[in-house]
């Protein structure tokens, strides 16, 4: 007889099974995880890891929350997907505790976060013809240079990555780009009476956190407002306590006209994202014109409450702002002991990039690997850049012992 697959594969085999059955679209750091306890993973052969990457940060609340948990495996048991064709007892509810946590009138339930960010671009456009009165297919949306949003083809038409577009064409029109943190050009742009939305990442993180001018974001919506444009905030990666607020727009005082979340909202638990609008714009779409099978699922609705009440009651947006400072101010610190290895250091809440001089031929990846056989899980972005955002559930003595596994990986350098 076949011998049985056995529960413990070697990290060499299950790198070997990727290689060999999986799509090549990844390229990981060779570290494989099968287990997760708040800011800990451990690798099949039992190390353990600090995680400063929260799987892009999506588990905010730390791996394996037991309240999110809980939350999924009861309703697991109970029923997991009627589809919108009929009704279940999980959604009304769910609705109205997210529209009344982030203070909107309407949500609209999606899974992934390209398909949020799908369904706003979609809600603007909508909202540009009924509404506004921009005349049948010359609705823009503006951009902004260095975007990430995800990976569908129209997505991908609106980001200037040559990875992420090279020989993905046609791409969709209707959309312009105009660089980051640079509130003129917009303005410029948003004399076109035919703009319906400007999309952004109120801090951009696969261009490597960056963090733009304070006052910026309040003075693009200002514009927005002043033109009749939806402000649309993507902060599927910058939302949810990740950056030391609720919301990265709170920074600001900024209540977007359309909000996408995901990620964190269900603690990394389920592909849960959520499309958050005012009547005004939410009631454009009707019955037929969009939609999931899975979006809205019971298990999805209670696992986003549990997430977003676990942020709530743990208060991890104010952890994430405390703990932000002090990681923050011990990068700088390690960046003046070793000018010529680290270049620039920035961040906002625990979400913060290191960037490496490449000019000694050692990259951002070295790094990261050297950072692995010490046990900090962290990965590059952009070549040169490595970003730090650990779970927010981080104790401030945890936080302490990655900064000293991160001076001393640096200073090998
Ligand atoms: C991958 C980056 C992070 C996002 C924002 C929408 C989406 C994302 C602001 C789409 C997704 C991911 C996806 C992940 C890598 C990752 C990423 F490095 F590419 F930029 F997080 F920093 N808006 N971000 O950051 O959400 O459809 O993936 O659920 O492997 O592509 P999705």
């Amino acid at each position: 007889m076949e011998a049985v697959m056995t529960n413990k594969i070697t990290s060499q085999k299950a790198i070997e099974l990727e290689d060999k059955y999986g799509a090549h679209n990844y390229h990981p750091l060779p570290v494989v995880l099968e287990r997760g306890e708040g800011v800990f993973v451990w690798d099949v052969e039992g190390k353990q890891y600090f995680d400063f990457l929260a799987a892009y940060s999506a588990v905010n609340q730390g791996h394996c929350h037991p309240k999110i948990l809980a939350a999924l495996i009861e309703q697991a048991q109970k029923l997991t997907l009627t589809s919108r064709a009929f009704y279940n007892d999980s959604l009304g509810e769910y609705e109205k505790f997210i529209t009344s946590y982030f203070g909107y009138d309407k949500v609209l339930p999606m899974n992934t976060g390209a398909e949020g960010v799908e369904t706003a671009l979609k809600l603007a456009r909508k909202w540009a013809y009924e509404k506004k009165g921009v005349a049948e297919n010359e609705a823009k949306i503006i951009v902004c240079e260095g975007n990430f949003h995800g990976r569908t083809i129209t997505i991908l038409s609106a980001s200037n990555d040559p990875d992420a577009r090279k020989n993905f064409g046609p791409y969709t029109p209707g959309l312009i780009s105009v660089p980051y943190n640079d509130i003129n050009a917009l303005a410029e742009l948003l004399k076109d009476k035919t703009i319906a939305g400007f999309l952004i990442e109120p801090i951009q993180g696969e261009a490597g956190v960056i963090v733009p001018d304070a006052g910026y974001l309040k003075k693009c919506f200002d514009l927005c407002k002043q033109h009749n444009v939806l402000f649309i905030a993507d902060e599927i990666q910058s939302g949810l306590g990740r950056t030391g607020k609720r919301l990265a727009c709170d920074h600001e005082g900024v209540h977007a006209d359309v909000l996408i979340l995901g990620k964190a909202l269900s603690g990394g638990t389920y592909p849960v994202s959520a499309v958050l609008a005012n009547d005004e714009v939410m009631l454009c779409i009707k019955p037929g014109q969009h939609g999931s099978t899975y979006g809205g699922n019971p298990v999805a609705c209670k696992v986003a409450i549990a997430g977003l009440t676990v942020l709530k009651e743990e208060q991890l947006s104010e952890n994430s702002e405390r703990l932000g400072k002090i990681l923050l101010n011990e990068l700088k610190a390690i960046q003046a002991e070793n000018p010529e290895l680290v270049k620039i250091v920035r961040g906002k809440g625990l979400f913060c990039a290191m960037v490496i001089n490449e000019r000694f031929g050692k990259t951002a990846w070295d790094v990261c690997v050297e950072l692995m056989k010490n046990g900090l899980l962290a990965k590059p972005t952009r070549e040169d850049t490595i970003r730090f955002a650990p779970p927010l559930v981080i104790t401030e003595k945890q936080l302490m012992e990655c900064v000293a596994i991160i001076r001393k990986v640096v200073k090998t350098f």
